[in-house]
């Protein structure tokens, strides 16, 4: 991770991991000093630089982020970029992106990328992997990995996933959890907590719609599965310990140990009708209870 690329913005109010540097930010000026208005202003002066910008996010300044104000799936995708940028493994990275909100950031980013059919990135990841594999350690490179919402990977996806856990590829899974299917409007989706409304259970889930899946502990129960686990990027201290568990989910997949996986809890503002910082809070007080965060197998 060199100089220039620690560069960049601040990410949090409140607590801080890395002291801020000489800023090149491509925030316009004013955004830079938090003159946002409104009632988020005092949040955004207390900013302080937690993660810069990693090389592998280009092009910020021509191509804003194609997400919703708030939406923290290009959050988890820089925890990602941070951990390649920090592995030296940008240019042995192939990532397998599925459909959904998130589909459209890896265009932004200077990885290569294969797009699949909805929910049916295990899949194509075990092809890529299985035909490009090379090296020691049962087919360490390149490193192959998908990136899904939990609709493509636990609704339409689930038997795609269920059968490279069983099959223990060698790939790793990231699920971007927002708890709905963010791009078609907010649908309730199998991770949705009892409580949380969405468009198709407007009074909040009752147990009458089931109960939320929790892919890491389930796919833990598999012998062909080697890491599993839950991670979060509404607070700083969350955002570096989901680092370290995409980390060792990279390192697991390089070791030839077979399928990783980690899901990161996003906020999806929008769709759950909350500011983007109420929606940082509604994760910590209703989604973290209902979907513990931590390592459920590994090293
Ligand atoms: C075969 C097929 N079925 C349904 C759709 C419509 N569709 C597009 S994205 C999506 C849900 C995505 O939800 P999720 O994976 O949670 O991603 P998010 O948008 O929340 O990030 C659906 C149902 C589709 N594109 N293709
Ligand atoms: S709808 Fe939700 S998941 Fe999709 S871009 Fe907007 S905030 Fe992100
Ligand atoms: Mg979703």
């Amino acid at each position: 991770m060199n100089g220039e690329s620690r560069e960049g913005l601040a990410l949090f109010g409140g607590v801080l991991g890395v002291p801020p540097k000489a800023l090149k930010s491509p925030l316009p000026a004013s955004r830079e000093r938090g003159d946002t208005g409104g009632e988020r202003t005092s949040d955004h002066m207390q900013r302080q630089l937690v993660a810069g910008r990693p090389d592998a996010w280009m092009r910020l300044e021509f191509n804003p982020i194609p997400t919703c104000p708030g939406c923290q799936e290009p959050t988890a995708t820089r925890a990602v970029l941070d951990v390649l940028e920090e592995m030296g493994m940008e240019g042995e990275a192939i990532l397998v992106p599925g459909v959904g909100c998130h589909s459209l950031i890896p265009f932004m980013l200077d990885l290569d990328h294969v797009m699949s059919a909805h929910g049916r990135p295990p899949d194509l990841a075990s092809a890529i992997k299985r035909v490009l594999g090379r090296g020691a350690a049962d087919r360490a490179l390149p490193l192959v990995f998908t990136l899904q919402g939990d609709g493509d990977c636990i609704a339409i996806g689930a038997g795609s996933l269920v059968n490279a856990a069983a099959r223990s590829e060698n790939i790793t899974v990231l699920m971007l959890n927002n708890v709905n299917y963010g791009t078609t409007g907010g649908q309730m989706s199998p991770t949705t907590p009892l409580g949380h409304a969405t468009s198709t259970t407007p009074g909040g889930r009752t147990p009458d719609y089931g109960y939320p899946v929790r892919v890491p502990e389930m796919l833990a129960t598999f012998q062909g599965v080697a890491y599993a686990a839950r991670g979060a990027v509404n607070t700083p201290a969350n955002y570096q310990k989901t680092r370290a568990y995409i980390k060792k989910a990279f390192q697991t997949q390089m070791a030839g140990r077979g399928l990783s996986m980690v899901e990161v809890l996003c906020s999806c503002p929008p769709d759950w009708h909350m500011t983007p910082l109420n929606s940082l809070k509604w994760i910590e007080a209703h989604i973290i209870p209902q979907f513990p965060l931590g390592e459920f197998k590994g090293p």
